[in-house]
């Protein structure tokens, strides 16, 4: 029988072991390696102990997942290492998940649950522990069936299936009826959060808004140039909601500036929906700062990431400074230029400037003002008028 689909978050760390694939026809811009190692940082941000990873190149997608062998490989490994917890690096279909955890007789989450499960570690506001909520009963909510086949399995017939079934449709009535009195309340808290918002951008403040990979340094800047004190910490997502300040520009224009929750690689289609409204900001914003850790090998994938994103959201066109920020980790003074390795894997064409920053020491603030003073100042591209022929 499948363990319960909880996470430990004590001292006692589950041993997990974590799998991905490699499949060629998806056209993946990430390695394997490097996708692995970020879903170990999920991992370990969850309270996981990853101890192995098992790999697999194929062509198209398996219904399975990965390929016979490789769930062989698993259930050795399963048997001898004492595996508490299987990570599997995509979402994985209600089905697929069931047959996981029938073959491999230990609890098996995918990339989305991991993240529902750090999201709903780090939540803080009403409105942050709410779209999480949501999130987590979406995606509970199709696989509900799987949770009671340990009843079918007991024998079947008399006394099994017939109660295992009958629980199945009271969970999923009592799971709907849950999902409408959370978006009820979330509903309510966002007109709230609406008149805030309305009453903020009155008049003609500039609205700027920080958008970046997760851990990239947003809230470290965001506390630099509006010297607010907001969680930044080393780990994942540290940031959920937006925070907002207003600042001022070295000219005297006023600006609200925001700081916004990270982005991340696979970002679940459960999540980008629920945070949506948490990226309001950036929807609205007249520019944004993307920010980039330069130090990270994935730096320029983390950028794409971000940058495909955005297009996503429908805000790739928004204006965007480029800030490569933590420069303090790759070079010993703000004067050091900046290895071409980064830049030339970023597309910078994109950009409309590029400042680099480390906001530990408080390199390149007067830089990043000015940018952002330039930028919102810029008069806007005159529209193309057509000229008469004759
Ligand atoms: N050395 C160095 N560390 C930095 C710099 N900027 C941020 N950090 C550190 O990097 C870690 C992540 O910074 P945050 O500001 O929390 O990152 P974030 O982009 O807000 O991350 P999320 O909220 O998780 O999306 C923290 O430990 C910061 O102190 C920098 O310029 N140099
Ligand atoms: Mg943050």
């Amino acid at each position: 029988m499948a363990k319960k689909r909880t996470y430990s978050t004590g001292p006692f760390r589950e041993r997990a072991i974590l799998v991905g694939v490699n499949v060629r026809s998806r056209g993946d811009y990430w390695a394997l390696d490097d996708s692995l190692a970020e879903l170990s940082e999920l991992a370990r941000a969850a309270g996981a102990n990853p101890i192995a990873r098992f790999t697999q190149s194929m062509n198209k997608p398996s219904p399975t997942y990965i390929g016979k062998g490789k769930i062989e490989e698993l259930e050795h490994a399963v048997k001898h290492e004492k595996v508490d917890t299987a990570i599997f690096d995509d979402e994985l279909s209600p089905n697929q998940q069931k047959t996981l955890e029938d073959k491999l007789q230990v609890k098996v989450i995918d990339r989305t649950a991991l993240i529902l499960d750090v999201f709903a570690q780090r939540a803080r506001s009403r409105e942050g522990r709410l779209q999480i909520d949501l999130a987590q009963t979406e995606y509970l909510l199709p696989r509900l069936a799987g949770q009671w086949s340990h009843l079918e399995r007991l024998g079947g017939g008399v006394g099994t299936r017939g109660p295992g079934e009958t629980q199945i449709e009271t969970d999923r009535r009592l799971v709907r009826r849950k999902l409408q009195r959370v978006k009820k309340e979330l509903k309510q808290v966002r007109s709230q959060r609406e008149r805030q918002r309305q009453v903020r951008t009155q008049g003609d403040a500039k609205i700027i808004s920080l958008v970046g990979y997760t851990n990239a340094g947003k809230s470290a800047l965001f506390n630099k140039i509006t010297s607010s004190g907001v969680i930044e910490r080393n780990q994942l997502f540290s940031t959920l909601d937006t925070t907002t300040r207003q600042m001022y520009l070295p000219s005297g224009i006023q600006a609200t500036i925001s700081d916004t929750v990270g982005f991340v690689h696979k970002l679940p289609p459960i999540l980008v929906a629920a945070f949506r409204a948490t990226l309001e900001e950036a929807l609205e914003a007249d520019m944004l700062l993307q920010v980039v850790d330069v130090s990270s090998p994935y730096a320029a994938e983390q950028a794409q990431v971000v940058s495909d994103q955005l297009l996503d959201m429908g805000i790739g066109d928004t204006p965007r400074i480029l800030v490569l920020n933590k420069l303090d980790l790759v070079a010993s003074s703000q004067d050091e230029p900046l290895s071409l390795d980064v830049l030339s894997q970023i597309n910078i064409t994109e950009f409309s400037r590029v400042v680099t920053t480390s906001a530990t020491k408080g390199w390149g603030m007067t830089d990043l003002r000015d940018a952002i003073e330039s930028e919102v100042t810029r008069p806007k591209a005159a529209p193309v008028t057509s000229v008469p022929i004759d």
